[in-house]
Parts: structure tokens; C-alpha cells; sequence
């Protein structure tokens, strides 16, 4: 007997990898832990007689020859598979895309590998195969793919995501019933949550980064706390969140980023669990570690990761060209021409940033003879500056909230770089400055 399972606390990226292993694997059975994402349940309690899957406890594991285990590589995160673990005739083999935390399943096949999703892996699978798929398959398929791509749209992931979800659409996945479990209703206790992480929300910032962090003390059950921290994350506006939730006897730490800078995948990691590059999640024994401990351990992390961060000092160019607030315009432009530059600082005494003057202010000229006026008469004040801590991303951010093209970077009261639009496009996007 063939099996393919995955983790506790299934999610769609899961079970549509347990149900793409039954059709690439023929004779396989998947087996569903019994702790379920409530979406995940909400669709099983009207679709699960269509596919081939039981629960743990109806197999009988001295049956089964081959395991197939999807989207965790760790034997504590399966539901009841524990004779399993220590058999040494088993074939076993792993379908995975979680590539931080502790792997401990051994497998004799392995395809993990940084994608969106795991199901992802299977489709190539089934292309590469010419398997094909009816439309109830494609549609969880697809809402696998959506929900661990946040529709395509999370960092992670890659061009074989979006191919993926264009197979599963050629084959027929339905995007009403999609978007029926992609967006289940907030329930009263998920609302009550989200109020009280909003009343003790503690925002700093480390790094450029701004961060969100909080201890929640849960005194009830709350389905799917993921999506109620991912929704947090959304309404504080923060570049990462870290939420503390403390039960009885444990604290289970759900971490979502936006931030390149921050990898919740490796903090996790620190603390015994894993996930990607934008979300993770760790549960600690109180015995082990008090919140608040967990808390101050967070941030030393973050503190210590910005050595090994990019800052806009990193990226700016230097030595910035400049002249005094008494320079004609004509001599201004004249530079500008022979520099290839589309902005000049004006710098006056004691090295003071007195304003800019770029192209565009040239157009204020109306007459010949103002092209023998000083730059001063022409330049913009109030200059936007950044200090050289500042992120890369929160540089861009300025830029487009104060619709500028130059940033100085100013260290203890001296400009010592200047950040254009072209330094940040060439950081983003590796493009060369022409
Ligand atoms: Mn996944």
C-alpha cells in the first residue's frame, strides 16, 4: 500500500499535494491528519468523498510499503505516523518546498526545492507526464497554489508558480469556488483577537524595518490565527509582525514579513520551527522559554541580522557633485551637461545643504538673461535627507511620497552620498545605470 501525507494543521498547499500524490502515484491513498486549517475542513466536509483519502487511524500501517510525504520534511509535524518512522523496509519519499528548520525524514526520492508552493512541483510532475486532471482536481490544485502564493503575489513566488496556475486554469480549475475558500468570513473570536493585538500593539523599528511585535494570551480556542496576524500586518502597516500567543502550558510565535531584509523562515528556525522567506511560525514550551524572553530574543536577532543587511550608505554614490548658492544657473547647467547629471546639491557654509536644483527647475527660466542669475533663486529648499542606516526600501518609499528624484545622505550633519532614482532601480532590479 502506497501513502502520502502531510502536516498537522493542514493547509491548502498541503492537501492539494496529498491529492496531486494520489494521481502521480497510481494505487496511492492519501491520509489527511485530523487537525485541519478550518477552510481546509470547510472544503473536505463537501468534497472529501470525491478523492481517495482517509484519516490516520484507519490504515494499517504494517500495509503500507511506500509513504509519500508532502509539504514538511519533519516526522513530529505527520499526524500518527510514529511505527512508521523507525520501520527500515519503507520507501519513503518527500515533496517539499520548506527549505529552513530541521529536516529529520529520510527519503530515498527527494524533490524539494524554493517555490511558491509545493503543489507547484507536482504540476510539472503531471505536465512533464502528460497527466490529465479533471476540473474538482485543477480547482484544489489551485487553491493550494493561490493560498501559499497569496494569489502569485508573495515574494516567494517563482515564474513555475504562475506556469502551474496556468495549466490548472487550461484545465478547467473554477475561480468561484477558488475564491470561496481562499476568503472564509472572520469569525467572532478571530475579531476579538485582532482587537486585542490592535489595543497592545507595540510598533518599533530596527533596521529601517518598521516592526510590529505583541504577547497575546489566548484563553479560548481561535481557528486559523495565520490569517488574523496576516491581516494585522495589513492594517499596521508594519514591514514584519511578530505575535506572541501564550496558552496554559505553551507560546506559539506566527511571524509575517513584506521585508527582503527579514527572513521569518530562518528566525523561526532559532526557535525549533521554520517557514519562508514572508511567513513562519515556532511553538516553544513555556517551561523552555517565557514570552517574554522569546520576545527579547526576537529582537536581539533583528538587531544583530543588520550587520549583514544592505543600506542605502551600501548603494549611494559618491562624492556628490555640488556648488554654492551663488552660481549662475548658466554655469549650474553647464555642469549638469558635462556630468550627465540631472541634479546638483547646493551646498553653503559649513557645509550646509542649502537646497537642489535639478532639470526640471530649469524650467522656471523664462527669460535669457536669468541664466546669469544666482541658483539660489531657483533651487528647492527643504531638502529630503536620509541617513545611511536607511534601508533600500524605505529610500524608494520617501522618494515616491515626496516625489523626488535625489536624497543626500546626511551623517552627523554632513552629506557624505546622494541616492538617485537610478541607484535604487539599479538595487532592485540589477539594472545597469546608463
Ligand atoms: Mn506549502
Amino acid at each position: 500500500m502506497i501513502i502520502a501525507t502531510t502536516h498537522k494543521n493542514t493547509d491548502f498547499d498541503a492537501l492539494a499535494s496529498v491529492i496531486a500524490a494520489t494521481i502521480c502515484y497510481p494505487g496511492c491513498v492519501g491520509v489527511i491528519p485530523k487537525a485541519v486549517n478550518r477552510n481546509v475542513a470547510q472544503f473536505l466536509s463537501t468534497h472529501k468523498t470525491a478523492f481517495n483519502l482517509l484519516l490516520p487511524n484507519e490504515i494499517n500501517s504494517a500495509e503500507v510499503s511506500r509513504l509519500i510525504v508532502v509539504d514538511t520534511n519533519q516526522w513530529h509535524r505527520l499526524d500518527r505516523m510514529d511505527e512508521l518512522r523507525h520501520r527500515d523496509d519503507l520507501a519513503i519519499d518527500l515533496w517539499d518546498h520548506h527549505m529552513t528548520g530541521e529536516s529529520d525524514i529520510v527519503a530515498d526520492r527527494v524533490c524539494r526545492e524554493p517555490i511558491g508552493a509545493t503543489v507547484t512541483l507536482f504540476v510539472r510532475e503531471m505536465i512533464k507526464r502528460k497527466i490529465r486532471i479533471n476540473a474538482l482536481v485543477s480547482t484544489v490544485l489551485l487553491i493550494g497554489l493561490y493560498e501559499d502564493t497569496g494569489h502569485l503575489s508573495f515574494p516567494s513566488t517563482t515564474p513555475e508558480d504562475a506556469r502551474a496556475a496556468a495549466f490548472l486554469l487550461e484545465n478547467n480549475a473554477d475561480l468561484n469556488v477558488a475564491g470561496f475558500f481562499l476568503n472564509p468570513p472572520y469569525e467572532e473570536t478571530q475579531r476579538e483577537v485582532l482587537f486585542e493585538m490592535m489595543k497592545n500593539t507595540e510598533k518599533l523599528t530596527i533596521n529601517g524595518n518598521s516592526l510590529g511585535i505583541n504577547i497575546i494570551t489566548l484563553d479560548k480556542k481561535v481557528t486559523d490565527l495565520a490569517s488574523v496576524v496576516n491581516m494585522y500586518r495589513k492594517i499596521i502597516n508594519a514591514d514584519a509582525v511578530f505575535v506572541i500567543f501564550v496558552n496554559s502550558s505553551r507560546s506559539m510565535v506566527i511571524g509575517r514579513s513584506n521585508s527582503d531584509q527579514i527572513h521569518i523562515g530562518k528566525i523561526m528556525a532559532e526557535f525549533g520551527g521554520g517557514g519562508h522567506n514572508g511567513a513562519g511560525s515556532s511553538s516553544i514550551k513555556k517551561s523552555v522559554m517565557s514570552p517574554e524572553k522569546i520576545k527579547t530574543a526576537i529582537l536581539s536577532i533583528l538587531a544583530k541580522d543588520q550587520e549583514k543587511t544592505i543600506h542605502i550608505g551600501d548603494i549611494m554614490s559618491f562624492p556628490v557633485i555640488s556648488v554654492t548658492p551663488d552660481t549662475t544657473m548658466r554655469e549650474v547647467r553647464e555642469l549638469m551637461d558635462r556630468e550627465k547629471i540631472r541634479g546638483v546639491m547646493v551646498i553653503g557654509e559649513e557645509e550646509r545643504i542649502e537646497g537642489i536644483i535639478v532639470l526640471w527647475d530649469f524650467k522656471k527660466i523664462r527669460k535669457e538673461r536669468q541664466w546669469n542669475s544666482p541658483v539660489k533663486a531657483f533651487m528647492v529648499r527643504n531638502v529630503a535627507t536620509l541617513s545611511p542606516e536607511t534601508s533600500p526600501e524605505k529610500a524608494a518609499q520617501t522618494m515616491i511620497e515626496k516625489d523626488v528624484g535625489h536624497l543626500p545622505v546626511v551623517k552627523d550633519g554632513k552629506m557624505i552620498g546622494i541616492v538617485t532614482r537610478t541607484d535604487i532601480l539599479t538595487y532592485f532590479y540589477g539594472l545597469l545605470p546608463d
